[in-house]
């Protein structure tokens, strides 16, 4: 079989389609060395000396594990200097980071979360990172927090990393979602699945149901139904998955078929969900729409969503696109 390189790909794609600019693809490679170097120490685990807890707590008052740190930084120094991006934004950051004055500045503004599913780090369960790329807008001179506030239908690519039993990169950049692998002893990626498709039925949805009593009606009426099985209204019997892991939950997803959903419920009702727009449910939304299926709040297209705050949650519910019709469906009834 001949192997096709990342890089390959994405000289090839730019070459066919004109999608991916050089910076680009240099701000995508980079990405991908820095996901190679945090596979790399996640696999050393305790080894490594990077499990546990730091004593430090992020902006939305979680307290940090050592990797969630480390990963914040091999992506920080990773991209300051191609010259590719104007500033960043990262899960682990209050504020925006620009990029320093030594360095030149480039269009593009890159968003991430570093190492999503913190919970399962410890316990030797696939965790991932999560990116979006943005434009930064025209004539902008000293990128500020207001030049990131741009809905998910401006993004011009978006990934996730898995640390699983293989590493594995999912990419897209609007023509489609590709997935590599990472080649351990060679060190490099290659494309192992092309042109993902999300089946647009199911029988598998995921949701941490430990909060069933918090959630809202619409929510609690589509999953009674689904355990109602093959006698209930639904008329079939379904499976749940939950990792705690988006990005392993959403990776399934894209190779299965299913729901995922985070819904927003009354345990804090000041906090609308638990995940964040900018660096977790767009970047996501767009590569499952690529994928042929649908992301929503419930209510409207999660790519719509005007963003007011880099931080900013959001309920999720995404995946196969009847499923997340229907329960957006009930949402709006
Ligand atoms: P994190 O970015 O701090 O790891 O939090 C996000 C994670 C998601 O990956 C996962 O779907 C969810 O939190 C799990 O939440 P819960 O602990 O309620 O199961
Ligand atoms: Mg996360």
């Amino acid at each position: 079989m001949k192997r096709v390189s990342l890089t390959q790909y994405l000289v090839e794609e730019q070459r066919l389609n004109n999608s991916i600019p050089a910076e680009l693809r240099l701000l995508i490679e980079v990405v991908a060395r820095a996901c190679k170097t945090i596979s790399h120490a996640v696999g050393k685990g305790a080894l490594g000396e990077v499990l546990g807890t730091a004593s430090t707590e992020n902006i939305q008052g979680e307290v940090q594990k050592k990797l969630d740190i480390l990963s914040n930084e091999i992506l920080l120094e990773a991209n300051e200097w191609g010259g590719h991006l104007a500033a960043m934004a990262s899960e682990e950051m209050e504020s925006i980071h620009p990029i320093p004055n030594r360095y030149p500045m480039g269009e593009y503004m890159l968003l991430f979360d570093p190492l999503d599913g913190s919970s399962n780090i410890d316990v030797n369960v696939s965790i991932g990172t999560i990116f979006s790329v943005l434009k930064a807008p025209d004539g902008m001179a000293t990128p500020t927090e207001k030049d990131f506030m741009q809905a998910g239908n401006k993004q011009v690519a978006a990934g996730y990393a898995v640390y699983g039993p293989q590493t594995v990169l999912v990419l897209t950049t609007g023509n489609g979602v590709n997935c590599f692998t990472l080649d351990r002893e060679m060190g490099s990626w290659v494309l192992t699945q092309r042109n993902m498709q999300i089946p647009p039925d199911t029988k598998e949805y995921a949701i941490n149901a430990s909060n069933a009593r918090h959630w809202q009606p619409p929510v609690t009426r589509y999953v009674n139904e689904m355990q109602a099985g093959v006698t209930g209204p639904r008329g079939k019997d379904f499976n749940m998955r939950w990792i705690a892991s988006m990005v392993a939950d959403v990776h399934r997803i894209l190779n299965r078929g299913g729901i995922f959903m985070y819904p927003a419920d009354a345990r804090e009702p000041d906090k609308p969900g638990k995940l964040r727009l900018m660096y977790e449910a767009n970047p996501m939304s767009f590569i499952v729409e690529q994928a042929g299926g649908a992301s929503t709040d419930g209510r409207q297209r999660m790519l719509d969503i005007q963003p007011t705050k880099l931080h900013q949650r959001v309920p999720v519910f995404l995946g196969s696109k009847n499923e997340v019709e229907l329960v957006t469906r009930y949402h709006q009834e």
